[in-house]
């Protein structure tokens, strides 16, 4: 397969592009060739993907090549945290002093030892308290200054999230938009059997401590295999829940499952968890290796104006299809669109930016490329093809990475030239990625920093203030250590 070149075109006049430098040298011995401070990379020459694994690719998976990530360009700072918090769930003031104009990345280093950090969330009342999701079925929660994950835990639901496989337990967390006045709390995760379906389960929080016995099953999706979960759950600005599915396992999605409309899997989903008293079932799968049993017992509700309400040929749940393992997804709290680091098969990851109502091609594509068969190529990054499907804003391939992860959109008050910009990363290597998509332009700003100790970024977050954060693991997952959560902050 020849990889096209599918460079973004990045604006020298752009506010987004100026405002941020690369910071580090990205040094040999990264494997990221090309994926340095240039403005094209990670998109760099790909063509040869040697070193990619075989077989099925999954996510997070220890089968990939041994990288040796150079030692980053990390500072490690004070807490930032003034005391604004206030009882409105409104943002408070800028804890921070705006610095204006370009500025370098440096990761600050906010706590360390965690169990397989995934997912960072600030809290919305005390908002200089964050909590972090732990791999195993944990939520820690972090106060200001704290530097060492907590031995307490603020939720522990390993009981329900069985780990025994690398893409199972607990994937995300999300406070209810009006978590100051009704306590609700979500998570996502696998069920006990660690595996068969992947559940959004509600809980209730009185004076900061969970309620488990208050646990309601939102909505729950079966799967045929055990990986590709998706996982992700956050609300957006118009106050609905979104839960990103995978395609239900395997490798090159066997039961077709992106492009069907009535399936659940491999599609984003946008719903009201509020029960609207009216029993709700999601589907099974097809036959065959893609059998699976249909669930029940759940109550949710379908936003009337969700994009495939009165289609007849897509779910109403759905809000955007042909996605295979959104692992990790970050909405933009100022206009809803949805920047997903969609995780590829044998050759390629995508950062794409969804609407509602788009279809993003898996597996027709992967990447800006077809997977497997015949698929259209035509149209410029992040804009539409020629059948419709949503073209990614940047690809790379696994010659760079091998599976790509979120880690959060930038909306903070510290950078605002930062505004916009999304940062991501590859559970293989080191790097912090970052680029930016207005609408019309791509702002590939390629590799930004170096994440410290070989340790790679599995996902992040967002708090309030819309500062980023990064949960980072040793490289591989599963060889031990601690992991840590940094933010992404100016460089002094
Ligand atoms: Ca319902
Ligand atoms: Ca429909
Ligand atoms: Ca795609």
């Amino acid at each position: 397969m020849h990889r096209r070149s599918r460079l973004a075109s990045t604006s020298s006049t752009l506010l987004l592009g100026l405002a941020l430098t690369a910071c580090g040298d990205d040094g040999a011995g990264t494997g990221t060739e090309g994926a340095g401070a240039s403005t094209n990379s990670p998109t760099s020459e790909t063509s040869d993907p040697t070193g990619s694994p075989t077989g099925t690719s999954s996510t997070p998976t220890t089968d990939g090549p041994t990288t040796s990530p150079t030692t980053a360009s990390t500072t490690t700072g004070p807490s930032t945290d003034t005391d604004p918090s206030d009882s409105t769930g409104e943002p408070a003031d800028c804890p921070y002093d705006p610095v204006e104009g370009k500025v370098g990345v440096s990761l600050e280093l906010v706590a360390s030892g965690f169990n397989h950090a995934l997912h960072v969330v600030g809290d919305p009342i005390d908002q200089d308290v964050l909590y972090v999701v732990e791999h195993g079925g944990t939520i820690k929660r972090i106060e200001p200054g704290v530097k060492t994950a907590p031995a307490e835990n603020w939720l522990d639901v390993s009981v329900l999230g069985g780990s025994g496989g690398n893409e199972q337990g607990l994937f995300s967390l999300a406070f209810h938009p009006d978590y100051a006045n009704n306590g609700l709390i979500y998570i996502a995760h696998t069920p006990a059997s660690g595996s068969g379906a992947v559940f959004v389960t509600e809980y209730s929080v009185s004076d900061g401590v969970v309620d488990t016995g208050s646990a309601r099953d939102v909505i729950g999706i079966a799967q045929p295999f055990g990986n590709h979960n998706g996982g992700q759950i956050e609300f957006g600005p118009d106050g609905m829940l979104y839960f990103g599915l995978g395609d239900g396992g395997s490798g090159g999605d066997p039961c077709g499952s992106g492009q069907n409309g009535d399936a659940l899997l491999g599609k984003i989903l946008r719903i009201d968890p509020t029960a609207d008293g009216n029993p709700d079932t999601t589907p099974g799968c097809p036959g065959g290796q893609c059998a699976c049993s249909g669930l029940s017992g759940f109550d949710y509700t379908i936003p009337a104006d969700n994009p495939f309400v009165g289609d007849a040929t897509v779910r109403d749940e759905v809000w955007a299809t042909g996605v295979r393992n959104p692992w990790r997804f970050s909405i933009d709290r100022d206009d809803g669109r949805m920047f997903i680091a969609d995780v590829g098969q044998d050759a390629f990851e995508e950062v794409s930016v969804a609407v509602a109502g788009d279809n993003l091609g898996w597996n027709d594509m992967e990447g800006f490329n077809c997977f497997g068969g015949g698929c259209d190529t035509s149209g410029e990054p992040g804009g539409l093809n020629g059948v419709g499907q949503r073209l990614p804003i940047v690809a790379y391939g696994h010659a760079v990475g091998q599976s790509i992860s979120g880690i959060g959109l930038y909306k903070g008050c510290e950078v605002p030239g930062w505004d916009g910009i999304y940062f991501y990363g590859d559970i293989f290597i080191t790097d912090v990625f970052a680029v930016a998509y207005d609408g019309s332009t791509v702002s590939d700003l390629g590799s930004v920093a170096q994440l410290p100790d070989n340790l790679v970024p599995y996902g992040g977050g967002t708090n309030a203030y819309g500062d980023v954060f990064i949960a980072a693991n040793p490289n591989p997952y599963f060889g031990g250590g601690p992991g840590s959560v940094f933010r992404v902050a100016p460089s002094k």
